[in-house]
């Protein structure tokens, strides 16, 4: 018997935890259809990404547990893609539990628990910080060069 489990990200620097969630979907049912957030509705959502939608998406069709992938374009499209798809069952990770109960009138409503130690977020402020950090020896390492380039003059 076919069950069609839908899901939406923004899938930013797709990373494990992503994987983590998208295989686990899979196996709860025979398709798995992704909204991938658009870049205009990332900013709606106050949130900033370093990957292009464009290119996101293409990631996220490309990952073999993902059947089909379409864009999120707003918060109120989930209903008329739970009647698109046939959703049997709508699943997120559980930092979004409670927040589409709502949509229980429709299909089946599930929140899952996250992968621990990683979210975009967090590879952006390590890249970030990196980037700092490798500054600072950068510049360490040209004062040294300078100090040496004035003795010999
Ligand atoms: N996720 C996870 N473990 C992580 C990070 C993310 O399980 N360490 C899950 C999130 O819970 C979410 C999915 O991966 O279900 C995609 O995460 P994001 O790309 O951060 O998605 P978000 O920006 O929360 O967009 O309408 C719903 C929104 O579009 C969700």
């Amino acid at each position: 018997m076919s069950k069609v489990i839908l899901t939406y990200g923004t899938f930013d620097l797709f990373h494990i935890g992503h994987l983590n969630l998208l295989r686990r979907l899979k196996k709860m049912g025979s398709s798995l259809v992704v909204g991938v957030s658009t870049d205009k509705f990332n900013e709606l959502k106050g949130k900033k990404t370093i990957i292009r939608y464009e290119d996101r998406i293409d990631i996220v069709k490309n990952i073999k547990y993902v059947d089909t992938a379409f864009p999120e374009q707003n918060w109120e499209q989930k209903v008329e893609d739970i009647k698109k798809y046939n959703v049997d069952v709508f699943a997120m990770g559980n930092d979004w539990a409670g927040k589409f109960d709502h949509l229980k009138e429709h299909c089946d409503v599930v929140y899952l628990p996250r992968t621990e130690g990683i979210s975009s977020t967090s590879l952006k402020s390590l890249m970030a910080n990196f980037d700092k950090a490798h500054v600072g020896e950068l510049k360490k390492a040209l004062d040294i060069i300078a100090n040496i380039v004035n003795r010999f003059e």
